[in-house]
C-alpha cells in the first residue's frame, strides 16, 4: 500500500468502519504525543521513546462506547511526508496536540488555521500536552495566540485519562443536545462486550 493508494482510497478505507463510529482525528506536528494519547485512551502503555508514526495508524478503542457509537481515532503521522496526507473529511472532530513549547505553538497555530481553512465545519479541540516538563506553556497562554480553549494533558501519565474521557463524554454530548450525566466519565463510556 503506497502514500498515494491511501490518497485516492482514503474515504474507501475508512468508510466501511465509520458508519457508526464517532471519529476522532489526531493531529499536530511530528514529537507532540498524537501516539501517546492514542495509548492513553487506550490503556495501554505510552511510547517511551518517539517511533514516528508512518502515515497513518488506526483504532477503534477497546472498551468505549457512547450510545451506539464506537470511537475511532485516526493518528496521523506528523512527519511533514506524513501530513500530506492528512484528511479530515471523514472526522467528527479534530483534536490538536501541541507539546507546549514555544516553537511548536506557531506551528500549531499555522495547522489550526489550515485545518479551519479546508474544513470550516470541523469542530478542533486543542491539548497543550507535555505539561509536567519545567519550560512548559501555560494551557492559557497557548489558547490566546492560537484562538481557542486547551486543555492541559500529560499523554504518558494514566492519571490524565480521566480528564481526557471528561472533555470526550462533553463532546459526545454536544451534538445531540444532551446534559452532560453526573457519572464519572470511565463508568459512562466503558463498555464490556459479552
Ligand atoms: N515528558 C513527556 N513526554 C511525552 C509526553 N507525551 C509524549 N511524550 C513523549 O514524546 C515522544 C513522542 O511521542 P509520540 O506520541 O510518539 O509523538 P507523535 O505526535 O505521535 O509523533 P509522530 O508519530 O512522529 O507524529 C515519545 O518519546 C513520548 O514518550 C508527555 O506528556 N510528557
Ligand atoms: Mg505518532
Amino acid at each position: 500500500m503506497s502514500a498515494s493508494h491511501i490518497r485516492t482510497n482514503f474515504s474507501g478505507i475508512v468508510d466501511p468502519m465509520a458508519t457508526s463510529h464517532f471519529v476522532i482525528a489526531l493531529v499536530g506536528e511530528s514529537g507532540v504525543g498524537k501516539t501517546s494519547i492514542l495509548h492513553l485512551l487506550m490503556e495501554t502503555p505510552p511510547p517511551e521513546e518517539h517511533l514516528p508514526t508512518v502515515l497513518l495508524n488506526t483504532e477503534v478503542l477497546p472498551n468505549i462506547r457512547f450510545a451506539n457509537y464506537d470511537i475511532m481515532i485516526l493518528d496521523f503521522g506528523g512527519q511533514l511526508q506524513s501530513q500530506k496526507l492528512w484528511d479530515f473529511s471523514r472526522a467528527d472532530v479534530a483534536f490538536l496536540i501541541s507539546d507546549s513549547t514555544p516553537r511548536n505553538l506557531v506551528i500549531s497555530k499555522g495547522i489550526m488555521a489550515k485545518i479551519q481553512q479546508d474544513y470550516p465545519k470541523l469542530p478542533i479541540r486543542a491539548f497543550a500536552n507535555k505539561q509536567e516538563l519545567p519550560n512548559a506553556l501555560d494551557p492559557s497562554a497557548i489558547g490566546k495566540v492560537i484562538g481557542a480553549d486547551v486543555h492541559s494533558i500529560v499523554a504518558v501519565d494514566l492519571a490524565y485519562r480521566t480528564n481526557l474521557l471528561r472533555s470526550l463524554v462533553h463532546l459526545l454530548c454536544e451534538p445531540f443536545g444532551l446534559e452532560v450525566p453526573d457519572i464519572s466519565p470511565d463508568a459512562l463510556l466503558r463498555f464490556n462486550p459479552a
